[in-house]
């Protein structure tokens, strides 16, 4: 298991040229299975009502609950059905380029591992639950299946033009933090928030942080932090609006950005969509939980 930071130079022994490693699902331990078990048992209480229709159906098309860390041989069959997707595992982080190649070729990569019993609320490093159970859910819904593909059309486009730190802010204000608006309320989508037992409840209900309307190139201006509840939250209205505003170019919008200045976390601007102005108490009293 590796720090955040550390990414491979080339593929670690016994991993293919692409990067994916055998899931050995047998090789599991009890404890490992059980880890599993009580996350999803305590997410299952808090997301009916808070996690959106698409993520919530796709759990039950996906029979994530049938205990134990999913086997990918049994669960790969159900989710390329649905959307053409498969999820393959990884030894951990991996570069960029890899990471794009497989999204772009509708392929989730997914952490092997699955964090220690007393690592329950937050880790730094993707493992098994996050990747699946954050991520796959919404991998089942065809309009955000086609948003992450093209996602990864994009990474590779971006990453030729030198815009991937912008690119990079969209998925994580969308695939990880994203919010959406449903049923006359703010619903989770983003698999960070729906992994994460507190999360769930700060991102809909604390006070503290901004909730705004979704805008593509407001939000690849954006900075982010990535060790803690995030200052900010933007909500999108549709998947299907989430994905047609992927499917422009985004030639134009990277030439603006060239010479414009990054946002702040916690900023509110004139032209945003207010859902929520934050107080921001929560950032202010110095954050960590
Ligand atoms: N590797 N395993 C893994 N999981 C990720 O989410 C991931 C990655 N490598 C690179 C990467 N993400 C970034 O390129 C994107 O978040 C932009
Ligand atoms: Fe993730």
């Amino acid at each position: 298991m590796s720090d955040f930071e550390h990414v491979f130079e080339a593929p670690p022994e016994g991993a293919a040229a692409d990067w994916t490693i055998p899931q050995n699902w047998a090789a599991y331990t009890d404890v490992e299975h059980e880890t599993w078990n009580t996350l999803y048992a305590r997410q299952m209480k808090i997301l009916p009502g808070r996690a959106c229709e698409a993520y919530m159906r796709g759990l039950d098309a996906l029979d994530l609950n049938m205990g134990g860390i999913p086997d990918f041989e049994v669960m790969n069959p159900k989710l390329q059905a649905l959307t053409g997707w498969t999820v393959v595992c990884v030894p951990g982080l991996v570069p960029d380029d890899v990471f794009f190649d497989h999204l772009a070729n509708r392929r989730f990569v997914s952490g092997q591992f699955i964090r220690k019993p007393d690592q329950l609320d937050y880790l730094q490093e993707p493992d098994i639950f996050h990747d699946v159970f954050g991520h796959v859910p919404m991998l089942t819904d065809p309009d955000f299946a086609a948003y992450m593909e093209a996602y990864g059309k994009g990474g590779q486009r971006a990453q030729s033009l030198g815009m991937l730190k912008n690119l990079a802010r969209l998925y994580w204000y969308t695939v990880e933090f994203g919010l959406m608006k449903e049923a006359d309320s703010l619903r989770i989508y983003g698999a960070g928030i729906v992994s994460s037992a507190t999360e769930s409840v700060f991102s809909l209900e604390d006070a503290s942080p901004n909730r705004l309307g979704f805008d593509l190139e407001r939000v690849m201006k954006t900075l982010y932090r990535i060790d803690d509840f995030q200052q900010v939250y933007f909500v999108i209205d549709s998947i299907e609006a989430l994905k047609e505003v992927t499917l422009q170019d985004f030639g134009p919008i990277y030439e603006r950005l060239q010479g414009a200045e990054d946002l702040p976390i916690e900023a509110v601007l004139p032209s945003d969509r207010v859902f929520t102005c934050g107080t921001q108490a929560y950032a202010h009293k110095g954050g960590r939980f």
